[in-house]
């Protein structure tokens, strides 16, 4: 068939103007565009002479002008385009409701929604590559598959890609609050300007879009999860509705955190419990004028009865009866419920780690269906180790999805460099063996309740207004790999962190493997230097920064370091056998049988004696100072790796990124003197020959003092 440019068709190459060299400063994030090396460029020029976008929408003129921006920047240079002008090829995106794209007989049917292809096919005799998807925002993200196919330097031609996500929601969580303070953020102010908004449109607000749409991340909930019922207020629904018109041409919805007493501390009504029909009748009422400012409002995310938050058990009800009410509301729109099963309650705990699966676990099957219960990672608390929650693959009937920490509260802040797609990744592939083997986190909430059913992944935002978005540099990659994971739970985390690492800063072999090196390894360093063999919620109190085993003085036994250590003269470690709190009772026989094995999670599930031998021969405690010790030397490798990589990276980016290596080393030294100089008070154990003592006794390190750590 003839190609018919119907519209936008585009003489290309025509139009490009020579990419000005521009400072790096991380503004550009992965999304950089550089001119691809002179020899290499022609080629790619030669796939690019034409760019046909085949209908119109505003997502499809945000992958035109992505399309148009990233090919402008990487080919459009000065040099001649004889190879281009031999054999030239054209772009041709759209969908398969117009024709151009219809009539090449693509296989479509099974890209779902929001899939796409990117195919090489010959058009009279011309090679063309064809985005084509099912709907306008497949086109999008097929437009920037394409994009990352020239960034990373990959051949253009044969292509036959076809892909599409594993999860329907992919989320990130703002913790913003509405006076643009960023709980747990570490990136300086909240990207969203409420105080100017809606009048004022930050376009950093598209920028935002535009990356979070290149690795298919789909949904943003805007505000924290312990909300201010004010963000319901008309105000604050016209300001989240500019927000969402900026976000929409990407494909993205926005969610708002709801207060589950809103109808009391702002509909005047004298109770907020669920199955009361006034309160019933105002969430709905609610729903309908959000719904009128945002018609495709993606739900609510709450957190109730967690930490101080009211929720459904203030009346006598379960979190059920909460989220259905809510579930309710939302349903003749199309909205959905995410319910944190991160709670605990105000008593007096057995054991923290056992409580979400002994609340929710007796509720699976009564959730409506557009609930979903969001679980975080592991049992406890975003520690630099936990193993998997025990809820994922226990309740088949509740649609689950996982949450993850992007942002790194209990990892060093912005300034260590810590690459948690290592983490998530290790968490996707642990198997549940809920029903049977095989059964990991990834394939169970991949495949949901069932066909259609709700599937996700949440990741709480680690963005800020910094320039450079997160932070840090190399916080970036957290970003990235969150989208990445969400699209596909199943993918490499190193793959991940060497695209990444190409789009970032070099595409050099030279730099591509050690940097990917260095960012896998990162991951374990951080656990040896804070909390290793599994050690957990050992750090300082409030400001979740630096070591704080000694802590012992919190209003709650579960808020204390000790309470999870239990490090004595006899030994160290939680108890969590049968003998102890079961917690690994919560698990499936042989997933838990496994977890006990596990040396990763030595001290998490046992209290073991200071003299016991450990795999390695030692003692147990020999053991921690070696791995404290081992963690510091990591980092120490990491800065001189980064060292050896000037030659890759512009100036001022590796000059930042140095520094920060270098408050890491001395912050991991300090977490390993700090807990060394605290479990020796305890274990009354010599150092291991060869291992320096800390560098200060155990009260200085006490009476170090954060009180305006960001953050908090
Ligand atoms: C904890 C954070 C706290 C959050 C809470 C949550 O310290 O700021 O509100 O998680 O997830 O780790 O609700």
């Amino acid at each position: 068939m003839r190609l018919r440019f119907v519209l936008g068709a585009l003489a290309l190459l025509a139009a490009l103007a020579p990419a000005a060299a521009r400072a790096e400063d991380g503004y550009d994030l992965w999304l950089r565009y550089r001119p691809v090396e002179a020899l290499a460029r022609p080629a790619y020029q030669a796939h690019a002479t034409e760019l046909v976008v085949a209908g119109d929408s505003p997502t499809l003129r945000a992958a035109r002008d992505e399309l148009e921006r990233g090919l402008s920047g990487m080919l459009g240079a000065e040099a001649p385009l004889a190879a281009a002008v031999d054999r030239p090829g054209a772009i041709l995106l759209g969908t398969a409701a117009q024709p151009q794209i219809a009539g090449l007989g693509l296989p479509l049917a099974d890209l779902g929604p929001e899939g796409y292809l990117v195919r090489t096919v010959q058009v009279d005799g011309r090679a063309v590559t064809v985005v084509a998807a099912n709907s306008d925002v497949g086109v999008l993200y097929g437009a920037f598959r394409l994009l990352r196919l020239i960034q990373a330097r990959q051949p253009l031609d044969h292509l036959a890609i076809s892909d599409r996500p594993a999860l329907r929601l992919r989320v990130l969580d703002h913790w913003d609050n509405l006076d643009r303070t960023v709980e747990r953020g570490y990136a300086g102010a909240s990207i969203w300007d409420w105080w100017k908004l809606p009048d004022y449109r930050d376009p950093r607000y598209v920028d935002y879009a535009r990356a979070n749409a290149s690795v298919g991340i789909n949904g943003a909930v805007l505000n924290n999860v312990n909300a201010k019922p004010e963000s319901l207020t008309q105000p604050y629904l016209r300001k989240a509705a500019a927000i969402a018109d900026a976000l929409r041409p990407y494909g993205i919805k926005v969610y708002l955190s709801v207060r589950f007493a809103a109808p009391k501390e702002m509909g005047g009504l004298p109770t907020a419990d669920p199955l009361d029909p006034a309160v019933r009748a105002w969430w709905a009422g609610k729903a309908d004028e959000i719904y009128r400012l945002i018609p495709d409002f993606g739900g609510f995310l709450v957190k109730a009865n967690s930490e101080g938050q009211p929720g459904p058990q203030d009346y006598g009800r379960s979190h059920a009866d909460g989220a259905n009410m809510l579930a309710a509301a939302l349903q003749p729109h199309g909205g959905v419920v995410m319910w944190r099963a991160f709670v605990y309650s105000s008593e007096q705990p057995e054991d923290r780690v056992k409580q979400a699966y002994a609340e929710f676990t007796p509720l699976d099957g009564r959730f409506a269906p557009n609930v979903m219960l969001q679980v975080k990672n592991g049992p406890l608390d975003f520690q630099p180790r936990e193993p998997f929650h025990p809820l994922f693959g226990a309740m088949p009937k509740t649609p689950t999805m996982l949450e993850v920490q992007v942002t790194k509260e209990y990892l060093g802040f912005s300034t260590h460099l810590v690459y948690l797609g290592r983490l998530w990744e290790e968490v996707l592939k642990a198997d549940t063996h809920r029903p049977d083997a095989g059964s990991t986190v990834a394939r169970i909430l991949m495949r949901g309740t069932g066909p259609g059913a709700l599937t996700g992944m949440a990741g709480v935002a680690n963005i800020g207004a910094d320039r450079n978005w997160t932070g840090s540099h190399f916080d970036q990659a957290n970003w990235y790999a969150f989208g990445r994971l969400a699209w596909d739970p199943n993918q490499s985390s190193r793959a991940i962190a060497e695209d990444w690492a190409r789009l970032t800063f070099s595409n050099d072999p030279a730099f591509v493997a050690p940097v990917a090196d260095m960012m896998l390894r990162s991951r374990e360093a951080v656990v040896d230097y804070m909390t290793p063999l599994g050690l957990h919620h050992i750090m300082g109190e409030h400001h979740h920064y630096g070591p704080g085993p000694w802590v012992a003085d919190a209003p709650r036994a579960d808020w204390n370091s000790v309470y999870y250590h239990r490090a004595d003269a006899g030994g160290i470690g939680f108890d969590r056998t049968e003998d102890g709190s079961n917690a690994v009772g919560q698990y499936a026989e042989q997933a838990g049988a496994e977890l006990l094995d596990d040396e990763r999670y030595l001290l998490w599930f046992h209290h073991v004696p200071w003299d016991r031998k450990v795999r390695s021969g030692r003692t147990l405690w020999d053991e921690l100072v070696v791995r404290y010790s081992r963690g510091v030397d990591e980092v120490r490798q990491m800065r001189r790796t980064w060292d050896a990589m000037a030659p890759y990276v512009d100036p001022a980016r590796h000059a930042d990124v140095a520094a920060f290596l270098a408050i890491q080393e001395r912050e991991a030294q300090w977490w390993r003197d700090a807990c060394i100089a605290y479990f020796q008070s305890q274990s009354k154990r010599p150092l291991p020959a060869g291992y320096a003592p800390p560098a200060h006794p155990l009260e200085w390190y006490e009476a170090q003092k954060f009180p305006y750590a960001p953050g908090g």
